[in-house]
Parts: C-alpha cells; structure tokens; sequence
C-alpha cells in the first residue's frame, strides 16, 4: 500500500475515534443506539470502498436499524450481488470495528488488503450507492460513511437519497447487471410486472370492476412514502397509507410495523375502532368497520418486512396475523400451480420442464406451515435467522422460495433457470400462443420481475400477494385459513452477554450454557406439540425465546418456563413479552 494511501487512512481514522460501546456485524449488520455508531460507520464506509475495489463492482451502503426505535441506527453493506455482504468478510467487519484506535485500524486494512489482494493505487476504481432510512440520526452517520469511502483512494460515493432497505439492494443488483436502476426504474418495473400478472388472470375469477382496497400501516418509517409513490402507478389496486410517517402520525416502529403485529398479534396504532372514522366508529363492530380494516398489510421501518392481517371485530385490537409464513405458502402455492400448468399434458404438449423449487424456512416458521408445505409435496430446509443464511440455501434451487415468519422474504429465479424460462416462453409462443402453458410461463416472468432478486421487499411482496389473491379469487379469510397455526409466544430475556448462548442445527439446540438444552427439552416434553427454542438475537441486546403447543396456554406457559431458565443461567432482570 502506497504512502499516499497510509496518509489518508491514518489521517480520516484519527477524526473518528472508538466509541465506548463494541458493535459486532450480527444478523443484519451493525447496529445500536445512534449516538455510538459514528465511528464504526465510518469503518463501514471503508469496509465497502474495500469491497468494491476487490470486486470491482458496485457496493452498497445502507443506513437503517430496520424495526428498532427511532433512537437506535444501523449500517449494512449490499454484496455486488444486491445481496448482503459475504459472510467471509463478516470476521474483517468485526475486527475493524473493535479496533481500539487509528494505528491499529490501519494495520488490520494492511493486512486484510494484502491477504485479500485487493488491488490498492492501480487502476481499478471504486462505487458505493449510499441509502439511508427517515431516521434523524440518518444524516450525520451517513456522513461518516461518506469519509470512511473518501479514505480509500479512488472510491466514489453516490448518494441515492432516502430509500427503502431493498430499493437500495435493487439498486445495486440492477446496476452490475447494466441495467437501468434509478428509483423510478425500480417503481415501473413493479407496477408494470404486477399489471401484467393481473391482465393474466382469467376472466372469470377477476372479482367485479371495482378497484381492490388495502389499508397499509407503513410504521411510521420509509416505506410510507414509497408506498404512496408507487400506488400511483397502480390499476385495480387502491392503497390507503397509515403511519406513513408525516408529522403528527406517531413514532418510528411504536406500536406499530410488522415486528410489533407479528409480535404482539395486536392491531397496530391507527387501526382501533378510533381510527376507522367518526362516523364508522358509532357503527363500530358493524359491517362498515369491519369493512375498513378488513384487509390490512403492515411494513417495517424500512419495508423489508410485511405482514397481513385483519382486525378482529372481538375486541377491535386483536388480530387474525397472516405472517411470513402463510405468504410463503401462498407463494408456493402459485409458483406450484403454474408448473404443474406448464407440465400438464395436452394435444399440443411440448417437451417436460423440469423445475426444481425449494422452500426455507427457520425455527421460527409455525409447525403448522411446514406441515402444509409438505404437503403440498414441496421440499422444505431450515436455516439459522437471518436473510443471508435464508438466501444463500434458497439459491440452489432452480425456484427457491425463503420466508422467516416475520415477513422477510422473496422468491429467487436462479441465473441458470432463466434463460431456460425464456427460451420456454419464446417456445410457446410460437407454436401454442395463448394456451395455459403459455400463460403459466408468462405469469413466472412477470413474478422474476416483479419480486425483488437481491433481498426481501415488503412492497414488490406487496404486489404479489395482491395479484396472487385476485388470481385465486381469495379474499384474506379464506388465505388465512390455508392452515391453522399452532399456538405460540415469543418472549425476550435481557441478559449481560447475549454471547453465552450458542446453538446448532438451524438454533434449534443450545450447546451453550451446558445443560441448558436438557431442561428446555424437560419443559417442552410436559405439553402436546411442545416445541421451543432460544438464541441470542442479531439486533438487540436480549435472548430470544420461541414456543409452541396445542393450545396458547400450554405455549404463553411454556415459554414463561424456558424464559425462566434462562434468566436463572445468564439473566439480569425477568423476562418481558415481545
Ligand atoms: C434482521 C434480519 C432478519 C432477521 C431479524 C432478526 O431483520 O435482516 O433476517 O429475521 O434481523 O432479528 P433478531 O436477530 O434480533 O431476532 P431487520 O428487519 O431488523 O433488518
């Protein structure tokens, strides 16, 4: 590495000295309260100059802590897949980040450079797309990812402005593809993916004239105006926005979100009986009401996540939730059915077409929706939490399909399927135009463009699932009654290092702390379908404790057993509900 280099390096460094706190690259990248992260932003501005100029393609740099509180802020860095980072350079990220001062920083980069072959002061240059989340903190830090790139020579930051978490993933895929991707690329591909689905329906099924409504609660995050934007571009689609995150709406991610409704199973902020209107709340369990929050989606902070549900008109907060699961089963549903539309012999039956689709899941998908996707003669593989884990598995199918309950999700075309989906379609439209099998090949493209390839987006997820229900003629009660999902409850425990539990296959067994294991298999065993586990989480300082059973009493009890067990071995204060 140049002298040149070094200078800049240990100059930039100097600026930003450690914070007190350590952050870790963990599920999705660093995160933690905003006020601490300056200076490990700034590490992963260099950390994504460095990315880029090994690969000598575009990276991407996202400031965002997805579903935390306002106050927290995060930082992640898209792989030139659209992808997240590689997961071997995870080990680099975390080492950067505790590096106790500059002189120490500027030897890890020496040694890493060196190791990696990272091509310093020649010709290749360097591009990182900067997003940021409505965060207030968003600005500054984004600053500071902008000198960690400057550091490197021959880096060049771009600033997309605020966007959604998979908006920038997009971004990214599109632009080392050579494909256009500004955001108004990325909104008419959507809208013209999901018309073209929705001119492939058959007569027959489309419900009326009329337009299909949704009421989307945007969680007071990025997702709100994004939402709107695209709504425009929209045919028989209406769209009404709440917690879009204008003044005076609420807080970002309280009570609120996908991650509160998933959680809780309550009706977020704005969608009471308060809320549906004066005149709709005198009349409130009657069928106007219900008719208001009747079909509902629920976004994340950075609309990576979405949810379904339908407000109850029990109580008017409880919620039938549609998670990421019962999407996932949708999903196969469809992409299950157009296959076997396309094998399906006939007079004019063209050579078979073999499809290989996969389905991935983690432990946290209900028992009830693996048992349905089974069913379905689908096979179905586990990974740990976490996207990049979901996605790579996903990836070895010709069709993979990866869902986490929590509504983070998408649908992958390999590279090697496509073109032969391509040739299909042109095969077809020569010598069957306007046959079923034709349709069915030309309703798996426009889901390969309209779903996001790089990560899970709630809004081209949106749409899916939106022109999969007219498909189907579904209205939300008859897709939530797919399958039943057993009861569960999830509860957190605070802990002083979150660390000390380790776990293996798919987080479904503690190796760490001994014993542990066998008193939650002690408690699990006391209840029909019992099912539990724990891991630490990737985004906040807590273990995480999931379970299941027959009834919701039998998982509410057994949770509260397992949360018990861990507070006894690491924990500092009782355990709350999520
Ligand atoms: C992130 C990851 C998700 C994961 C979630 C889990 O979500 O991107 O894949 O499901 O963290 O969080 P934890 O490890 O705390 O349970 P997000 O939406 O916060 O970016």
């Amino acid at each position: 590495m140049e002298e040149k280099q070094l200078k800049i390096l240990l100059q930039s460094a100097s600026r930003f000295q450690p914070g007190k706190k350590k952050f870790l690259y963990g599920t999705a990248g660093f995160r933690g309260e905003a006020s601490m992260l300056e200076s490990t932003v700034f590490k992963a501005g260099i950390m994504a100059a460095l990315r880029s100029l090994k690969t000598g393609l575009v990276v991407g740099l996202m400031i965002t802590a997805s579903h935390n509180p306002v106050s927290d802020n995060g930082v992640k860095i898209a792989d030139p897949s659209g992808g997240m980072m590689t997961q071997d350079w995870e080990p680099f990220a975390d080492a950067l980040a505790l590096a106790p001062d500059p002189d120490h920083l500027v030897e890890l980069i020496v040694q890493f450079a060196k190791k990696e072959n990272i091509p310093f002061g020649g010709t290749q240059s360097a591009e990182i797309l900067l997003g940021r989340d409505t965060r207030p903190s968003g600005e500054a830090l984004l600053e500071a990812a902008k000198k960690g790139i400057d550091a490197i020579i021959g880096s060049v930051a771009v600033d997309m402005g605020i966007l959604t978490t998979p908006q920038l993933h997009w971004m990214v895929r599109r632009r080392n593809m050579e494909m256009k991707a500004s955001e108004f690329d990325y909104f008419a591909l959507l809208s013209t993916s999901y018309r073209s689905l929705v001119d492939l329906i058959p007569a027959k099924t489309l419900t009326g004239t009329s337009d299909v409504k949704l009421t989307v609660d945007a969680a007071n995050g990025v997702g709100g105006e994004k939402i709107k934007e695209l709504s425009k571009l929209l045919t028989r689609l209406e769209i009404e926005v709440r917690n879009s995150g204008k003044e005076g709406e609420g807080a970002l991610n309280e009570k609120v979100g996908a991650d509160y409704v998933q959680k809780e199973k309550f009706a977020p902020l704005g969608f009471g009986p308060h809320d549906a209107g004066t005149r709709l709340w005198i009349r409130y369990l009657n069928a106007s009401y219900m008719m208001t929050f009747e079909k509902c989606a629920s976004l994340d902070g950075d609309a990576d996540r979405l949810v379904y549900f339908r407000v109850l008109p029990t109580d008017g907060r409880s919620v039938d939730l549609v998670d990421g699961d019962k999407i996932l089963s949708l999903f196969a549903l469809f992409i299950k059915e157009q296959l076997t539309i396309l094998n399906k012999e006939n007079e004019n039956e063209s050579s078979e077409f073999p499809v290989k689709l996969g389905i991935v899941q983690t432990a946290y998908a209900n028992g009830a929706s693996t048992e349905y996707l089974k069913q379905l003669g689908l096979d179905v593989v586990f990974t740990p939490t976490g996207v990049k884990y979901l996605h790579e598995k996903a990836l070895e199918n010709d069709i993979g399909i990866y869902f986490e309950a929590n509504g983070h999700g998408t649908i992958l075309f390999s590279e090697a399927f496509m073109p032969r989906l391509e040739s299909k379609s042109a095969e077809l439209s020569s010598v069957t135009p306007g046959s079923e099998q034709q349709k069915a090949v030309l309703r798996l493209l426009a889901v390969s463009t309209l779903i996001n390839q790089a990560v899970g987006d709630a809004l081209s997820g949106l749409l899916l699932v939106e022109a999969i229900l007219q498909y189907l003629g579904w209205s939300i009660e008859r897709w939530s009654e797919l399958y039943r999902d057993l009861p569960s409850r999830q509860l957190k425990v605070s802990v002083t290092d979150r660390n000390a539990v380790v776990t293996t296959n798919a987080e479904t067994t503690v190796v760490k702390p001994l014993g542990l294991q066998e008193l939650i298999n002690y408690e699990m065993a006391k209840y029909p379908k019992g099912r539990s586990f724990i891991r630490p989480s990737g985004t906040e300082d807590v273990i995480r404790v999931y379970a299941e059973a027959s009834t919701q009493e039998g998982a509410d009890r057994l949770a509260q057993a397992v949360a018990q067990h861990v507070d006894c071995f690491l924990g500092m204060i009782p355990p709350v509900k999520q």
